[in-house]
């Protein structure tokens, strides 16, 4: 009977509209007369999860039945942004394998009186990230899929993700991210899968003495992890991932104690605490400030994810011993550590294993991946905060500790500094804290950096010891990626088709393969390629000058005439010190005073012009809250723009825009227009980057510095094709020494910069507004070497300029170029190297 019944995918435009238009009626209750483009989305999205769901159950059917080894990657973020648009794009059906969903369902919902491109602005950005690591795991389980690897997230429910970014006044303010406001098609709510967890309480141990045998945890306070699944679909493939996210909810115990006192209410205010774990995304970007509500949400998501796996293992009715052959868990970063601690835990304190059988197993399912080696975002807890929290946990960090040192101490007799550097505790005043990241390594089997540089950074670093201790096989290198499926073929459609076309693949297989794409070598010169290529960069420059316009309040910056032949320079990611948006600005800066000054000297203006070519300055990014650098330079940037855009001897030969709230729905709209963008990073600060990826995919060219993934970058496209400068990472040290012990002598071109900011060029009401900024570079030791990179900065803007305007045709070579060899960087890649040398795990495809 249940087979009669069987549910059907819709696979042709009428069926669609069939499923659209029950949508519409039965699950909205509206008409088709009073459905707007919002109800469009909804009714869109919902059809699309139908088939979705359908996959989606097959393929966690066919999971459990093959029963191979599975992955788990724990992230406390992912940056989804938006998944109507993706899932068109990816999803299988059954008919669609000539050409795509996409455009199937573009024409049924038109014949419908619907236009796809307005529909999808309605879905709001899933954004539960902050920056690269969040990105990163989207990008991760998009490939996880399309590889059929039996792979799932797992991740928080956030209410609010990463907060909306107002500009008011040239300063940021943050606004809530009311992202959950509309029901949500793309969460399934599995009320029927929750987990209670527990908080604070202490330990009993009976007659038992020992630390390291089982003891019960009790007390305290207790809170329900739900489970919220979103689908994750697979490119060109029926395999339907999940992704776990875990929202807080109170229990329905309630506390008599209170009420039987008289104190309701108070009993009441108790539960509705819970919630508040999941509330928030921590806004902050490489810095952990040691909040405690931030380790509860950190606990709450691991004890919740671990006891899911633990029981989906005990169904097999396997050994223990076989756990890390069924099961890789990865720690994107060191936030979900204490999955570590809490499989120790289970395994000791309720299924009664050994204390080093137990041990064994978890050090072989744990694998941890390393994305910062900044002082100020490794994390640590104090241990006061952390045993009041977590009291068993704490002693299990002991033992761990304990075990570990023990070991040390046996390979390298009597280093007693040897031991204190390694501690997993840290003997700091005023209190003791727990490395976390130590912790991590320590549980480990596999530890990674993400680009060869950073991965070779942190082994003579902040593991130096540890290499040492461990051997240096335990750790390695996998270059981050990024999917072409979003960013490519989702964010730039012209490009992506225009490489179809060529390649002679209607079916987009190149977007599986991305070696494929090599074949475009041969075209870089072919001038009719070429102009084809410079129209899809129009094209995309124009439509991001039309959000530009929109976010403007519909006034225009750029003019429309002059677009095809003004470089459009773009510097979008988190603001960060480190990233350097100060460098860059001061470059304008230096631009701008250069152009004033000849103009003042009588230089004719078309000389003038031709010596500086028309240019956009775009920049775009949050601020941490409460970074205060950050936010000023934020505000420099608004008030540079405020000047230099209303200076109308310029005549438009500059610009600069900062484009608020830069998410990953803009982001699609924003790199396919470069011409150029900035990843300028001090050297041996950024990990990778990943929007240095992004941009090369999509045709631009690249400045930025010897750092993270540029490296890779440079090897594969060649050094001819990015413009490379400032001081390498092995110098860095020896200059920031220097710094302190000298007072710094600044280039003269930085000094004049520096004088017209300080003179209150750009802040005439209070000349000292950007004081910090300069004092940072002038008096406290310039850490980030403005100075010292400054000069070559300034120089190598100067060779993109004169190729930019005076040789059109080699620029367009270099982007061809850039994108025929940019295939290494598909996050596909990333997740095989990530299988076979640290998940070892195979694909398990459809029947
Ligand atoms: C994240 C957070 C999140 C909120 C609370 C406090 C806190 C503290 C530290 C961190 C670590 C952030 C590390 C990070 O985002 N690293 C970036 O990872 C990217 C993906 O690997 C990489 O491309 C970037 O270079 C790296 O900065």
């Amino acid at each position: 009977l249940w087979d009669a019944h069987k549910v059907k995918k819709f696979n042709e435009p009428s069926e669609f509209q069939d499923r659209f238009i029950s949508h519409v009626e039965w699950t909205l209750a509206r008409s088709l007369y009073n459905c707007d483009d919002l109800a469009a989305y909804e009714a869109t999205s919902n059809s699309v999860r139908d088939n979705l769901v359908i996959d989606w159950n097959l393929t966690q059917q066919r999971q459990t039945a093959r029963d191979k080894k599975r992955v788990y990657y724990l992230s406390l973020e992912f940056l989804m942004g938006r998944a109507l648009d993706n899932a068109l794009i990816n999803m299988q059906t059954d008919t669609s394998s000539s050409g795509e969903s996409r455009e199937m369902v573009k024409g049924a919902i038109g014949d419908l009186g619907f236009k796809l491109e307005d529909v999808l602005k309605q879905e709001p950005d899933a954004a539960l990230g902050n920056g690269g690591l969040g990105r990163l795991a989207a990008c991760f389980v998009d490939s996880m899929a399309t590889g059929d690897y039996p792979a799932w997230g797992y991740g928080l429910r956030y209410q609010y993700g990463i907060f909306a970014q107002k500009i008011i006044n040239g300063f940021q303010v943050e606004t809530p991210d009311y992202w959950l406001n509309f029901p949500n098609p793309w969460e399934i709510e599995r009320s029927e899968i929750h987990v209670p967890i527990n908080f604070y309480g202490y330990v009993d141990r009976s007659s038992n003495t020992s630390t390291l045998t089982p003891a019960e945890w009790l007390g305290g306070e207790r809170v329900l992890a739900v489970a919220y699944d979103m689908p994750i679909p697979g490119f060109k493939t029926s395999t339907v991932n999940n992704l776990r996210l875990w929202s807080a909810r109170p229990t329905t115990e309630f506390d008599f104690a209170k009420f039987n006192s008289g104190d309701y209410r108070n009993s009441v205010e108790q539960q509705q605490r819970a919630e508040s774990i999941t509330a928030v995304l921590y806004p902050n970007d490489n810095f952990e400030q040691g909040k405690e509500l931030r380790l509860k949400q950190q606990y709450f998501w691991c004890a919740a994810s671990l006891h899911d796996i633990v029981r989906r293992f005990k169904k097999t009715r396997r050994p223990w011993s076989e756990f890390p052959d069924q099961i890789a868990i990865q720690l994107n970063d060191t936030h979900p550590t204490l999955a570590i601690v809490e499989l120790q835990r289970i395994l000791v304190d309720l299924e009664k294993l050994d204390w080093h059988e137990a041990w064994g197993i978890v050090t072989a399912t744990f694998a941890y991946t390393n994305h910062t080696v900044m002082q100020e975002a490794l994390e640590k807890w104090p241990v006061g905060l952390f045993g009041h929290l977590l009291p068993r946990h704490l002693e299990i960090v002991f033992d761990i500790n304990w075990f570990f040192l023990k070991e040390v101490e046996e390979k390298f007799p009597h280093d007693v500094d040897l031991l204190s550097r390694v501690s997993i505790i840290e003997e700091s005043s005023p209190e003791r804290q727990v490395r976390m990241a130590y912790l991590a390594v320590v549980g480990s089997h596999k530890v990674n950096g993400v680009a060869e540089l950073h991965s070779d950074l942190i082994k003579t670093t902040i593991f130096k010891d540890f290499v040492k201790i461990y051997g240096v096989h335990k750790f390695t290198n996998v270059t981050n990626g990024i999917t072409p499926r979003r960013w490519l073929k989702q964010a730039n459609p012209k490009l992506a088709s225009l490489i179809s076309k060529t390649l002679n693949d209607p079916e987009d297989k190149f977007l599986l393969d991305m070696s494929k794409l090599t074949a475009l070598r041969d075209l870089a010169e072919d001038e009719d390629f070429q102009e084809k290529w410079n129209d899809v960069k129009q094209f995309n420059k124009l439509r991001l000058a039309d959000l530009i316009k929109e976010l403007n309040g519909g006034v225009d910056i750029l003019e429309r005439d002059h677009i095809r032949n003004t470089l459009f320079d773009i510097q979008v990611k988190r603001i960060h010190e480190y990233k350097r948006q100060q460098l860059n600005i001061l470059g304008v800066i230096h631009r701008y005073l250069s152009i004033k000054e000849a103009l003042a000297s009588g230089v004719k203006f078309e000389e003038v012009a031709k010596k500086f070519p028309r240019k956009v300055s775009i920049f775009g990014g949050k601020s941490a809250p409460g970074y205060y650098m950050a936010k000023l330079i934020i505000k420099l940037i608004n008030s540079v723009a405020e000047v230099v855009n209303n200076d109308e001897e310029l005549c438009d030969i500059l610009k600069v825009v900062f484009i608020p709230d830069y998410n990953v729905s803009k982001a699609e709209i924003i790199i396919p227009a470069s011409d150029l963008s900035e990843h300028i990073s001090t050297a041996g600060t950024e990990a990778s980057g990943t929007s240095n990826m992004k941009f090369v995919m999509n045709g631009g060219l690249i400045i930025g510095t010897v750092d993270g993934a540029n490296v890779e970058i440079t090897r594969e496209i060649g050094e001819e094709n990015i413009f490379l400068f400032g001081n390498l990472s092995e110098n860095v040290e020896e200059l920031r020494y220097a710094h302190q012990y000298q007072p710094q002598k600044l280039p003269q071109s930085l000094e004049k910069v520096l004088n017209a900011v300080e003179s209150g060029a750009f802040s005439p009401d209070s000349p000292s507004e950007f004081q910090p900024l300069i004092d940072s570079i002038k008096h406290h030791g310039d850490y980030y070497l403005v100075s010292d990179d400054f000069d070559s900065y300034v120089a190598t803007h100067e060779l993109v300029d004169e190729l930019y305007h005076k040789d059109k045709k080699s620029w367009l070579k270099k982007s061809i170029l850039s994108v025929a060899n940019v295939g290494f960087f598909s996050s596909d890649r990333c997740i095989e190297e990530y299988a076979g040398t640290i998940w070892n795990t195979e694909p398990l495809k459809p029947e």
